[in-house]
């Protein structure tokens, strides 16, 4: 059954996804360039809501002003003519060679003055346009060798970097707020700020720490064996989660940047549920790759088939969700219980210590009988997905 997505869903794609040629460390391309108007054409007929880009997909490095300002002008003709936003804007900090050792936190100092003004001037672009975030994914932030980086140093480096560039974001009173992606690894043998946990941690030490959040990715969290909904679930719960990269990966190896839900289905259910009971309201952002394998059909193929999985697992997770099979074993579970704080109104330490039902007369035997119905609710889950019900 084929879902149409509209504006209202916020999908979104970065122009680098359905741009890549498909060039990898095994071989060339197997696809031609891709023109990004073309790209916001074609987009905005399969129903997306809006594309983002780093400054080289849009303006090739090494361009002058002039064919910098008419790279610019023909991508603001196509976003008016097809309605398209700009919700997010990030910079290439990992392409050209002269970032091989990292941008904010390479080892050469002249290095991270060009990469500051680098993102400077991409911040300027971003205002132009009108996006509201910009991320900062550290790819090439990192090393091969323990020796071959001061991480201490790299993260004073990294935190100097953006407490600046959030600095010069309030002095031009640009509507931006930052969002850092976490990655393990690839392209560095290991990265800075590996995982949603190092991000949260680094962002706490930040100067302007309240402009800045996270754009967690999917492959990347799983990359490291973790769970991304759960992830996900503590960004909102700091109230960090200003951006998402979704997509698809089958367990930890390379970074496969699968289409969404086309990894591990399971958690992509347990995504959409979040989002859509969570009250987050920003775009459902995709960074993924069409398959090396696809020609140009194939591309819009998989730029279609990430929305379709969004809307699909949407639909599933309603029903889940209006079952009231489910509410009776969330019920059963205690999972709703959770929300009941563990302290009565006004109840301190003095009172818990006084209360001999917490502890002297509770019957830890008989409360470690109860059976909690998990795998009932969660084959429930799994029935909806699968709509078997
Ligand atoms: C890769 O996952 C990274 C880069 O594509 C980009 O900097 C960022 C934008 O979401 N994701
Ligand atoms: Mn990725
Ligand atoms: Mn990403």
């Amino acid at each position: 059954m084929s879902v149409r997505p509209g504006k209202e869903d916020k999908f979104s794609f970065g122009l680098w996804t359905v741009g890549w040629q498909a060039r990898d460390p095994f071989g060339d391309a197997t696809r031609p360039a891709l023109d990004p108007v073309e790209s916001v054409h074609r987009l905005a007929e399969l129903g997306a809501y809006g594309v983002t880009f780093h400054d080289d997909d849009l303006i090739p490095f090494g361009s002058d002003d002039t064919a910098r300002d008419k790279q610019i002008a023909r991508f603001s003709d196509a976003l008016a003519e097809t309605g398209l936003v700009v919700p997010m804007v990030t910079t290439n900090l990992f392409t050209h060679p002269v970032f091989k050792d990292g941008a904010f936190t390479s080892n050469d100092r002249d290095i991270r003055r060009y990469a500051l003004r680098k993102v400077m001037r991409n911040l300027d672009l971003a205002a132009q346009l009108g996006a509201q975030t910009f991320v900062f994914w550290g790819g090439r932030e990192g090393a091969e060798s323990d020796a071959a980086k001061d991480i201490q140093a790299a993260l004073d480096r990294y935190r100097e970097g953006v407490d600046l560039l959030a600095q010069y974001v309030i002095d031009r009173g640009y509507d931006i707020r930052f969002a850092i992606e976490p990655k393990p690894n690839e392209p560095r043998g290991d990265i800075l700020l590996p995982t949603l946990g190092h991000a949260l941690a680094f962002i706490a030490g930040l100067e302007h720490g309240d402009i800045v959040g996270v754009n967690p990715e999917v492959g990347h969290e799983q990359m490291a064996g973790l769970n991304y909904s759960a992830g996900i679930a503590q960004a909102l719960w700091a109230g960090k989660l200003f951006h998402l990269d979704l997509n698809g990966q089958r367990g930890i190896k390379y970074d496969q940047d699968l289409i969404f839900g086309h990894g591990d289905l399971v958690n992509a259910f347990s995504l959409v549920d979040l989002l859509e009971n969570s009250g987050y309201d920003g775009p459902r952002h995709f960074d993924y790759k069409p398959s090396r394998t696809e020609d140009i059909t194939g591309v819009w193929d998989s730029a279609a088939a990430n929305m379709q999985m969004y809307l699909l697992l949407k639909e599933r997770a309603a029903a889940f969700r209006a079952d009231p099979e489910v509410a009776e074993a969330l019920a059963t579970a205690g999972v709703p219980d959770l929300s009941t704080p563990t302290l009565a109104p006004g109840e301190g330490y003095a009172e818990l210590l006084a209360d001999r039902s917490a502890f002297e007369d509770f019957d830890a035997d008989a409360a470690g009988r109860r059976g909690y119905g998990f795998v009932r609710l969660h084959q429930l889950a799994l029935d909806h997905l699968m709509r078997a019900r």
